[in-house]
């Protein structure tokens, strides 16, 4: 139990109710932001994390592909899309091309592939069906999670298509899950000026909602640490926990941390290390009805993802093999973002916790346990 004298009574209150398992409101979530030290809410995110999840942390063996980095939208905060004159040329890739990707992984033990990149006007949702039937016909049982709702708001209006229709149109095609992207800041006060012209909240959450219904599940994200303030983050938390009691769709929360190199918000400052592992602690006690609190580790880079595992997280995503291109030209640590499944297992090892490879869906193929049997260093 924590108890402290020194603790002011709101959050002597929040750790009685966090102990006792009960929901935290919208104003104590406030109150951690504005006066939780590192140590309070990370030893309580910590209880949560080890409740649900005992030592065990997942991660999985996985591959982007990245269709193209052409966008009809200008979100200020992406280095990526090639809208950016002073960008190296934008990549469009073919189905042939895409397929090659998937054959190199033949024969190797990859569970999932993530499909995800700019919105280009000419990548249409029978190209994309296409791509997935390819796909499942050379390897039925690879796992596609694929596309961001921003990227199906704008396929399924120019098919003309609903929400519904369109999903089911791509499920029929091979599509198994969705990924959290796209999200970013709910509230309209931000997201008017941080991505005004892509899909909005509700549309957002109307399209994971929709797929939840279809049976797929997903995950959510909030990218954090730019001109949002508490509150924001706090409202777009609200919107995702209300939500998740709804449908029980989302798998994942993976808070995305803001990086600044290149993109038009690169006179804002990025958050702290201490900052980053207190949104970890905060959003894995107010989402108490997430599963899993995701570390994207080519954002946030090895050493830090390690840390994460002390303050609510339990999944620090996959092997990657330097499939994907995001986060490096944003500035992130990891240029060209790689480990293998020993490196994995190390890594959370050294952590003192028990590392466990899932599937996209979270059950478990393979528990490395804390210590013992040799590691293969070829075992990608
Ligand atoms: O929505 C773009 C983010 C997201 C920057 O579901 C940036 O398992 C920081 O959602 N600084 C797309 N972030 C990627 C994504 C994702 C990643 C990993 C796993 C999963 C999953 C989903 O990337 C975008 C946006 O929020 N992003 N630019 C930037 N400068
Ligand atoms: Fe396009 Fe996505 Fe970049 Fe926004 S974040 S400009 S939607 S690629």
């Amino acid at each position: 139990m924590i108890a402290d004298t020194a603790l002011s009574t709101d959050l002597q209150q929040i750790a009685d109710k966090v102990q006792t398992g009960q929901r935290i409101s919208d104003a104590d979530c406030m109150t951690l932001f504005e006066k939780a030290s590192l140590g309070f809410a990370g030893s309580l995110a910590n209880a949560i994390k080890e409740r649900l999840h005992r030592d065990k942390v997942f991660f999985n063996r996985n591959f982007h592909i990245e269709p193209t980095n052409v966008c009809v939208f200008s979100c200020n905060f992406c280095s990526y899309s090639r809208l950016y004159a002073h960008k190296e040329e934008g990549w469009e890739l073919s189905i042939e091309q895409m397929l090659e990707m998937v054959k190199k992984y033949d024969g190797k033990p990859i569970t999932e592939v993530h499909i995800v990149g700019g919105v280009h006007p000419r990548m249409d949702l029978n190209f994309f069906a296409d791509l997935l039937k390819q796909i499942k016909a050379h390897r039925p049982g690879l796992h596609i999670k694929a596309f961001t709702a921003v990227e199906y708001d704008y396929m399924f209006r120019k098919a003309k298509l609903s929400v519904e229709e369109g999903l089911k149109f791509l499920i029929a095609a091979g599509l198994d899950s969705i990924p959290g992207g796209g999200a970013e800041i709910f509230h309209p006060e931000i997201r008017e000026k941080i991505c005004a012209d892509k899909v909005n909240a509700d549309g957002w959450l109307k399209i994971h909602e929709t797929a939840h219904q279809l049976g797929l599940h997903s995950n959510a994200t909030m990218l954090y640490g730019h001109i949002e303030k508490y509150e924001h983050r706090v409202d777009h938390m609200r919107r995702l926990r209300e939500l998740q009691d709804r449908t029980k769709g989302f798998n994942t929360f993976i808070p995305l941390k803001f990086r600044n190199k290149d993109n038009d918000m690169s006179n804002v400052p990025e958050t702290t290390n201490i900052e980053d592992m207190r949104l970890y602690a905060i959003s894995r006690i107010y989402l108490d009805n997430f599963p899993h609190l995701k570390a994207y580790w080519p954002m946030i880079g090895r050493q830090n993802a390690q840390l994460s595992l002390s303050f609510g997280v339990d999944d620090i995503d996959g092997t990657i093999d330097d499939t994907t291109k995001i986060y490096s030209m944003a500035g992130a640590e990891e240029l060209n973002p790689s480990m293998s499944t020993a490196e994995l297992v190390t890594l959370i090892r050294q952590a003192n916790r028990e590392p466990v490879e899932r599937d996209t869906l979270y059950n478990e193929i393979k528990n490395f346990g804390k210590t013992g049997g040799e590691l293969n260093p070829e075992m990608n």
